[in-house]
């Protein structure tokens, strides 16, 4: 197999990029590339190329029309120097999530007792508990919010995070949380196992977790506000859609199948946060490639904003994937944001 087959060749340069422009000075671009060569021996690799990243950046704040980059380097789009201030009190915060992941994890934990049996599904809210908390402080609005409020696609399986919230700010009592799968058996009646509004209308928006379900929906959700908005029937300008999930439901063919319409149609309402954490609910990944990379490349190609946000663990640890911690930072524009169980150091 050569260098560029696999994943790999669609990042390579094309070798005919240019084969089909003619050279109107052959001496001069010989000495452009004689230079390149020179730095190359002089300063090494990484130098030159980060002398080319640098000129191609130059070339595009001209306006030169040269191809953008598919893929960014494999570390945080926003540096830690440019992070915005966290606007709330962390260590509040950082202890309601606690609280939050720990109920998740005893609600599903007690839906497995003798008798009952069920289960359910613990890593994927453990994993994405910060994006959720962040969320929920800081970033959406509810439905009494004076521009209408959010619509937010949650992950099917981080439904157990969702009735944690709940029941820490008292909107579901200690006897429902013990009803966790259980809507026909438990007395008064259980909570759904997924997401789903004809189940608990009074609690659910929409429904996500046959995977794919909930980013598609999420795209013609963004695409419907934008057409009632345009049509003079609602305001929509104050409102976003989230859609929230994981590297795996990225396979499915209803994940990706739209986000070309949702880039050309400008929906910058619209924001898929996609938690890269390496598992599927407890199933092994697909393979061994950088995933993040994999998306970025993928959704850049079809034009959107991409921001990646990855944990790095602290010295000499690794983090197991349901202790990620991982924040989202400020929104502008159609957006996802990556993280990842472990950053890599990069050099410039
Ligand atoms: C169409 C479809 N196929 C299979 C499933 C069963 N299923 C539920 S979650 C899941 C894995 C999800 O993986 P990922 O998106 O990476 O999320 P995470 O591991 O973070 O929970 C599968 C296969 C499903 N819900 N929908």
């Amino acid at each position: 197999m050569s260098e560029a087959s696999g994943f790999n060749q669609f990042i390579d340069t094309p070798n005919n990029l240019i084969d089909q422009l003619v050279d109107l000075d052959p001496q001069e671009t010989a000495e452009w590339k004689a230079s390149l060569d020179s730095l190359l021996q002089a300063a090494g690799p990484t130098r030159a190329r980060y002398i080319m990243l640098s000129l191609l950046q130059h070339a595009q704040e001209n306006k030169l029309g040269v191809g953008a980059l598919r893929t960014t380097d494999y570390i945080n789009t926003i540096p830690s120097t440019r992070e915005a201030d966290f606007p709330g009190d962390e260590a509040i915060e950082r202890r309601i999530r606690a609280i939050v992941r720990w109920n998740a994890a005893i609600m599903v934990h007690r839906a497995q007792r003798p008798g009952i049996g069920v289960g359910g599904h613990i890593s994927t809210f453990a994993s994405s508990a910060s994006l959720y908390e962040v969320g929920f402080n800081h970033f959406f609005r509810g439905q009494d919010h004076a521009g209408g409020g959010d619509q937010i696609f949650f992950q099917g399986h981080a439904s157990p995070g969702m009735y944690a919230r709940a029941f820490v700010e008292g909107r579901l009592s200690e006897h429902q949380m013990d009803g966790f799968r259980q809507e026909l058996s438990h007395s008064g009646g259980g909570l759904s196992s997924y997401p789903h509004p004809r189940l608990m209308p009074e609690f659910w928006q929409f429904p996500t977790v046959s995977m794919g379900l909930g980013p598609i929906n999420a795209i013609y959700q963004a695409r419907y506000n934008r057409y009632l908005h345009g049509r003079g029937i609602k305001d929509t300008s104050d409102q976003n859609v989230w859609a929230f999930l994981g590297d795996g439901e990225c396979d499915e063919p209803e994940t990706l199948g739209a986000i070309s319409l949702a880039a050309r149609e400008g929906l910058d309402n619209l924001n898929f946060v996609i938690n890269c954490n390496l598992q599927r609910l407890d199933g092994p990944v697909r393979g061994n490639g950088k995933i993040i990379q994999e998306l970025e490349s993928i959704f850049r190609g079809a034009g959107w904003n991409v921001i990646k946000h990855m944990v790095r663990p602290p010295s000499g640890k690794r983090y197991k994937s349901a202790e990620l911690n991982v924040w989202v930072t400020e929104f502008a524009l159609s957006k996802i944001s990556t993280s990842v169980e472990q950053n890599q150091n990069s050099v410039y």
